[in-house]
């Protein structure tokens, strides 16, 4: 558990006992932590090293404290790797969660410029434009705008894209999905996307575009959506060349 002998500083591994026993779900999110005086005497270290190994969780985000009632274990993020181009519906069900979706917008409309352009279509083509609020567990984690070429997927309609839209693309049009560019920044949500996906005003957003193009080449979508940087990070292996 705790190595005093260690170079590693005391609070640190603390830290890590802690995100262990989150990780195997010996806590759980929402579960109350035991208290500072409690830690001390498991571990068999002073208060003050406890509270630093606790106050750092706090910043992270991994717990979070409630005035006069103890600390709790936050919902922690999503880690999504950024090999692999994966739907919202295979990413939440290969972590054990429910996606679902609530549509806010389906429409046929003329593309915008730049839609026009990344799916390389002509001036006066259409495509639908999709905007979802992505739930996972019945918890909003992301608004996406999608655009997809109308002329593409004639037979497009709002009860689809309830569901996974790369299910419908691969096994009701036996269209083979290729690959995708995509580029995420910072942003913060305004009042639309804070009421939208429910967190305080002008919280941090991962904003994040992807343009998919089927095996074939053709540009079939692109995506624009703002996640909730609360429960999402990006992470990659990278190798050195
Ligand atoms: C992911 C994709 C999105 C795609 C969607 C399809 C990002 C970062 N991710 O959310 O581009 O349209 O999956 O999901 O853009 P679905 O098959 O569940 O509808």
């Amino acid at each position: 558990m705790i190595d005093k002998q260690s170079p590693l500083p005391i609070y640190y591994q603390i830290e890590e006992d802690i995100k262990q026993r989150i990780a195997d779900d010996d806590y759980r999110s929402g579960d109350m932590i035991p208290s500072e005086r409690e830690l001390s005497e498991t571990y068999d270290v002073s208060r003050m090293t406890v509270r630093q190994a606790v106050t750092n969780m706090v910043n992270e985000g991994v717990l979070f404290r409630e005035k006069g009632r103890g600390t709790f274990v936050a919902d922690q993020k999503i880690e999504q790797p950024l090999q692999g181009m994966t739907s919202f519906t295979e990413d939440m069900r290969s972590r054990g969660m429910e996606a679902s979706s609530r549509l806010l917008q389906f429409e046929r409309v003329a593309a915008p410029f730049d839609v026009l352009r990344k799916l390389q279509l002509h001036e006066e083509a259409e495509v639908y434009k999709i905007e979802r609020i992505r739930y996972a567990d019945q918890r909003p984690m992301a608004i996406e705008t999608t655009f997809i070429p109308a002329a593409m997927f004639p037979g497009l309609d709002e009860r689809v894209v309830q569901g996974s839209l790369y299910d419908y693309i691969e096994k009701s049009k036996q269209k083979r999905i290729g690959k995708a560019s995509q580029m995420i920044e910072a942003t913060i949500a305004d009042e639309q996307q804070s009421s939208l996906l429910e967190v305080p005003a002008a919280s941090a957003i991962l904003h994040i575009e992807r343009n998919s193009s089927l095996t074939d080449g053709t540009p079939f979508e692109v995506v624009k959506s703002s996640y909730r940087a609360d429960r999402y990070k990006f992470i990659s292996d990278i190798y050195r060349a």
